[in-house]
């Protein structure tokens, strides 16, 4: 059997990071594409070359031209500008959605069978672009925010207890903003919630460093924002639709009226698989907590009414 062929739309940083973990774990062939002439190309070289060391079999390829990605069975899209220190996600919108519209139609003709997971910024607008210029159905087009978000809620709560972050389970839900969601009830560590063993006021330190932890990144590096944290984020996702592994995370899907919300795509979370987005889980939420969500929702709806007609 094949290997699954993994296009890589946006060469940049993430992109580099997700070539390197898709060919290095040989979850499949990544094809980087990428606008900048031999961008993508030495970026796949550098990386072929490395291959023997690790003793990895992919084949890995870069590409200025969309008819290189045909036939891919996931998409994982990451071209569009990142923040620079006092930018907002938000502030993205109007260079990426004009970039998302070229991509989403390259995707389109030249992959229409795959399975698509969007990363751009701001990213609930931007998975919301490519699913209605691509026309893709909603359980093939899935947006990453809320792997990376609970990733770093995980992080932040297992150095404050000095355990494992191994054991350390969250979902952080909503919008991929300064709106987003921290479940708390779903913060456990190994089955024991978060609530028992941390004091109030260290949860809510550490839901606000969780909700400005991208800026945090972006204020340090400067010249661009976080990539690799992105990028392992995005592979968990890709590597629960590759091998049909039915995960259970938080993801950014189109709602048509679960949680109340119709038309937007939110993060919930969803049951990943080789169907990519199969089923979306309600969590029941305390009506403090679906304050939050539903002003996370209106954020959202906000956001993609700037877009506009597409
Ligand atoms: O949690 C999340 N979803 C976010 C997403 C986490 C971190 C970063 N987030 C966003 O991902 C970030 O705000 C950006 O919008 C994307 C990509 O971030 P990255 O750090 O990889 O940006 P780079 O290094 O600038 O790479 C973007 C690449 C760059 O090489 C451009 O040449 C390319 O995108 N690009 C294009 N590729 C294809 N097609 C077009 N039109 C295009 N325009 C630019």
């Amino acid at each position: 059997m094949a290997r699954k062929k993994i296009a890589l739309i946006g060469g940049g940083n993430i992109g580099g990071v997700l070539a390197e973990q898709i060919a290095y774990r040989e979850l499949g062939d990544p094809v980087l594409f990428d606008v900048v002439e031999g961008l993508p190309q030495g970026k796949a070289l550098d990386l072929a070359e490395g291959a023997p060391l690790l003793g990895a079999d992919a084949r890995i390829r870069g590409t200025n031209e969309y008819r290189d990605i045909a036939g891919a069975d996931l998409v994982i899209i990451t071209a569009g500008l990142a923040r620079k220190p006092g930018m907002s996600r938000d502030d993205l919108l109007k260079t990426n959605l004009s970039i998302m519209k070229q991509v989403a139609i390259g995707v389109r003709d030249h992959a229409p069978a795959a399975t698509v997971i969007v990363v751009s910024n701001p990213l609930d607008a931007m998975v919301y672009t490519f699913h209605q210029i691509s026309g893709f159905p909603k359980n093939r087009v899935v947006g990453m925010a809320g792997v990376l978000d609970s990733a770093r809620f995980r992080a932040f709560v297992a150095w404050e207890l000095g355990v494992s972050v191994e054991d350390v389970t969250a979902l952080v839900l909503g919008g991929h903003g300064d709106t987003m969601v921290p479940l708390i009830p779903t913060c456990t560590v190994s089955g024991i919630p978060v609530s028992q063993l941390l004091a109030k006021d260290r949860l809510d330190a550490i839901v606000e460093r969780t909700k400005g932890a991208g800026g945090e990144v972006v204020a340090l590096l400067k010249t661009g924002s976080a990539f690799v944290s992105p990028a392992l984020s995005a592979i968990e996702m890709a590597e629960a639709i590759l091998k049909d592994k039915k995960r259970v995370l938080a993801c950014a899907c189109l709602l048509e009226g679960e949680y109340g919300v119709r038309g937007l795509y939110v993060g919930v979370p969803c049951v990943l698989g080789a169907g990519g987005v199969e089923k979306v889980l309600e969590v029941e939420m305390s009506p403090a907590e679906r304050k939050l969500f539903d002003a996370s929702v209106e954020h959202v709806r906000a956001l993609v009414q700037q877009l506009g007609t597409l």
